[in-house]
């Protein structure tokens, strides 16, 4: 690394589902990342909720039963630790599967929402945290108004919120280092935040056992799972700088 810890005033960190992978979480677009003949692009979206409420809510209560028995890997804990260690961090996640502040994680970005959260389809009150593994009925209804429930996530077509997409741009034009980690880099505006910082000067590493849109770009390739690789790259850096 051609920067030292001291080097570095504020870093940022991106992760994609590929960090929680070897928590048990399928990810998007590896070969368990499909549920019985369905790909997420044709769940994840208005349409698909709107056409067949049920069948999009069953989705999510299998996703949520299956994470709702993970644990947090070494590598999201290494990123507690690292945030420990810089007053200016920010940790934005692509995730909504909650493991980033079940480890313990606080500066927290989610860009997609969480899949423990729900919302009102009629938007009459803010969203509301719901923890059971399994829901009951399908689809939920708002608690206030009696309405159709939906997962507070952003689904494909929708836009980010804003403060979320903000804060994150905000600290890539400002760190000097990043750490993108689990992302196959395709799903925008998420995948073009390291070029931000790449573009401010910052160093940006990637760790992903597969090469990614952004390998030819960043600074430094691990291509090894995260939850072995980041743990050392860390402890090898503390000692190196
Ligand atoms: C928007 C929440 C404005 C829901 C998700 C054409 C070009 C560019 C963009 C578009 C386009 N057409 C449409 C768009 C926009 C679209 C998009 O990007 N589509 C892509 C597919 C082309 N984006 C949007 O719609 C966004 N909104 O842009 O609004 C707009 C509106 C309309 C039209 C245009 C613009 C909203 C996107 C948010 C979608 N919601 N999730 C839910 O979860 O149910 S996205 C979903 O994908 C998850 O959040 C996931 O995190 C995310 C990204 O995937 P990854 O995290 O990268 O996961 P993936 O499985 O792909 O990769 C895992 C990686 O980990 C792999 O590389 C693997 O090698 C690696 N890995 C595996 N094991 C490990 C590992 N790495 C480390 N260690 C390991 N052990």
């Amino acid at each position: 690394m051609n920067i030292s810890v001291q080097d570095v005033s504020s870093i940022m960190v991106l992760t994609g589902a590929g960090i929680s992978a070897e928590s048990g979480v399928p990810t998007f677009r590896g070969e368990d990342g499909l549920w019985r003949q369905y790909r997420a692009e044709e769940l994840a979206t208005p349409r698909a909720f709107y056409r067949d409420p049920k069948l999009v809510w069953e989705w999510y209560d299998w996703r949520r039963g299956l994470i709702g028995g993970c644990q947090p890997n070494q590598a999201h804990r290494t990123l507690v630790e690292i945030e420990a260690r810089f007053e200016d961090f920010v940790l934005v996640t692509q995730n909504v599967d909650g493991l980033h502040s079940l480890a313990g994680s606080r500066k927290i970005v989610e860009l997609h929402g969480n899949i423990w959260r729900m919302r009102c389809t009629q938007m009459c009150r803010p969203s509301w945290e719901d923890r059971s593994a399994v829901l009951r009925a399908l689809p939920p209804r708002c608690p206030s108004c009696g309405e159709m429930a939906r997962p507070d996530v952003v689904w494909f077509g929708e836009v980010l919120p804003g403060e979320a997409i903000e804060t994150a741009d905000t600290a890539a034009r400002r760190c000097q280092l990043m750490l993108v980690i689990g992302t196959s880099a395709l799903v925008q505006p998420a995948a073009s935040i390291p070029l931000l910082a790449l573009q401010s000067g910052a160093t940006v590493v990637e760790f992903n056992p597969q090469p990614t849109p952004l390998s030819d770009h960043v600074d430094i390739t691990v291509r090894e799972p995260a939850a072995e690789s980041l743990p050392r790259w860390w402890a090898r850096w503390l000692v190196e700088s």
